[in-house]
């Protein structure tokens, strides 16, 4: 077999380039979604050729995340519901940017390179969010797979993360779980419900949407929880604009409560991002003060959890955490002081946490954002199973860990999966948000974004946190942050938006704040 040029150009030239640049980067494609039709197609030719080089389904995810409505972009998902792999993603910026007459020619070039099988069998699973540029854009996703192969399957609107399983379902034949979204509020249900205990009081929360897909999908969800869980959904999409004041997003950068919920004190809420891969906890405190719980609470509430059962199994496994930058200075030091866990530090971006994480038995991952999950190796689920199994002693702790694995969505974060996580820790520990939040508090910090010419201009390096260009900016940020007690400060370029962001933090508000200012001067 062999790809048909002719009508393959013929369909291509439906879809001829725009004139901008496109790379392929952390969260691949994304900008205006009426620049994309031409990326999508070309996304759908290459989705199918790296089905027939892994054998494997491949996931499209049509979506842009927590940027505004108007923009979109597309993600591609790896056999075991992991990102593309890195060799693939400069397949994935060359052939976004080839011309419709050079398609056939680049496409040869990737087969040639590497070695793939024309005639393998193939698979290309699209879903999208709930933005109305979605649905024109993943018919251009499948024009593009079917000039390669036939086959392929669409699964309209899916949070990120539910694509993201369904496509490691496929390709373990059911053994992680049934490939379809009932399959997935099955399986999450089924043991949150076999790990929670006592007679506590029925679980009331409050979710902010963000006007997105989480808004439907946990609704979904609500139904397989019965009467343990009563759900109340905001900005559900029914009037307001995607993540426009709401979201995850929003509530991480201004520390504030979302617009179009209210909230009185106490009250347990959640905020979830435009594709739902994203949770934030908030909550407001007697003193009428806004209390953000955010990615890194959930990681040492996580890792603290886990860390617990497998001592109480005398079980040794190797536990460790993945942070980036971002990650409050307040939570590492607990996590490496009171959990007793090595963390470390690496470059914004999932997939650099994600493989990290792969070097532990149990890696537990998080972006401060909200972004995360946990991951358990092969061998750390054999060692529980066989603990489970073998000792009587043993085997309640372990037992639970293999019901606490279920309730994980190992491909990427989730944030529906993470609700389930950290309630039924909550519900163990019999903890309230309170209790949770006063398991260390987080130094005040602020993230600030600077519109620059070329934010390309600025370089970084260990894991982001020192620049090495411009010249001299670092020696300006190491002079500022020096003066403030428990100061800390970096500047990086978005991958994902065309500014720079300043990232501060220090033992007081005003003093965060003015560092964070002081910093962004610099960078102007
Ligand atoms: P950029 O724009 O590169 O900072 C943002 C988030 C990342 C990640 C990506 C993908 C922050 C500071 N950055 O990346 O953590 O989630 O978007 O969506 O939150
Ligand atoms: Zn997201």
């Amino acid at each position: 077999m062999s790809i048909n040029i002719e009508t393959l150009q013929s369909v291509a030239s439906q879809y001829p380039l725009p004139a901008v640049k496109f790379t392929y980067g952390t969260a691949g494609f994304r900008t205006k979604a009426d620049l994309l039709e031409p990326v999508m197609f070309r996304m759908g030719l290459l989705a199918a050729l790296r089905s027939k080089a892994t054998q494997a389904s491949i996931g499209v995810m049509i979506t842009a995340s927590h940027n505004p409505v108007e923009d979109n972009g597309v993600k591609l998902i790896d056999p075991m519901g992991e990102m593309l792999k890195d060799s693939w993603e400069s397949y994935a910026t060359s052939l976004a940017n080839c011309r419709a007459e050079d398609l056939g020619s680049a496409l040869e070039a990737i087969v040639k390179e590497t070695g793939l099988d024309l005639n393998a069998k193939s698979c290309v699973c699209l879903a999208r969010d709930t933005r109305p540029s979605g649905l024109k854009l993943a018919e251009a996703v499948i024009e593009g797979a079917k000039c390669i192969q036939k086959d392929y399957q669409d699964y309209g609107i899916l949070s990120t993360p539910q694509l993201h399983y369904i496509v490691r379902c496929i390709n373990t034949n059911g053994q992680y779980g049934e490939p379809t979204e009932e399959g997935y509020y099955r399986k999450l249900s089924n043991a949150f419900l076999k790990l929670q205990i006592g007679d506590q009081a029925k679980l009331g929360v409050k979710v902010d949407g963000a006007n997105g897909v989480g808004a439907d999908k946990i609704k979904q969800l609500q139904k397989y929880l019965g009467n343990s869980v009563n759900i109340s959904v905001f900005n559900d999409g029914t009037s307001g604009k995607l993540n426009d004041k709401c979201g995850a997003d929003y509530v991480k950068i201004n520390q504030c409560l979302p617009e179009g919920i209210r909230v009185q004190p106490h009250e347990k809420c959640v905020s979830f991002d435009g594709d739902a891969d994203r949770i934030l906890y908030f909550y407001i405190g007697k003193d009428n003060e806004f209390k953000l719980l955010d990615g890194d609470k959930m990681s040492t509430l996580i890792a603290s959890f886990i860390k617990d059962l497998l001592s109480k199994a005398n079980l040794k496994l190797n536990l460790g955490v993945i942070q980036t930058a971002y990650a409050n200075g307040r939570s590492t030091e607990y996590l490496q002081k009171s959990v007793d866990v090595p963390v470390s530090c690496v470059k914004t971006g999932v997939k650099h946490l994600h493989h990290k994480a792969l070097e532990y038995d149990i890696g537990v991952y998080f972006e401060a954002n909200g972004h995360g999950t946990v991951i358990f190796s092969d061998v750390a689920v054999e060692k529980i199973k066989s603990y489970a199994l073998l000792s009587h002693i043993r085997s309640k702790e372990m037992s639970e860990l293999l019901d606490f694995i279920n309730l994980v969505n190992e491909t990427v974060g989730d944030a529906i999966s993470d609700f389930l996580v950290i309630e039924t820790i909550l519900n163990r520990k019999g903890y309230n948000l309170n209790d949770w939040n006063s398991m260390y508090s987080d130094l005040p910090n602020r993230q600030l974004k600077v519109k620059v010419k070329d934010r390309t201009v600025i370089k970084t390096i260990k894991a982001e946190t020192e620049t090495t260009s411009p010249e001299g900016l670092q020696e300006e940020i190491n002079k500022l942050v020096s003066a403030v007690k428990a100061g800390r400060s970096f500047v990086r370029p978005s991958g994902t938006e065309d500014v720079v962001r300043v990232y501060a933090e220090a033992e007081t508000r005003s003093l965060t704040d003015e560092l964070a200012y002081a910093v962004a001067n610099k960078v102007y």
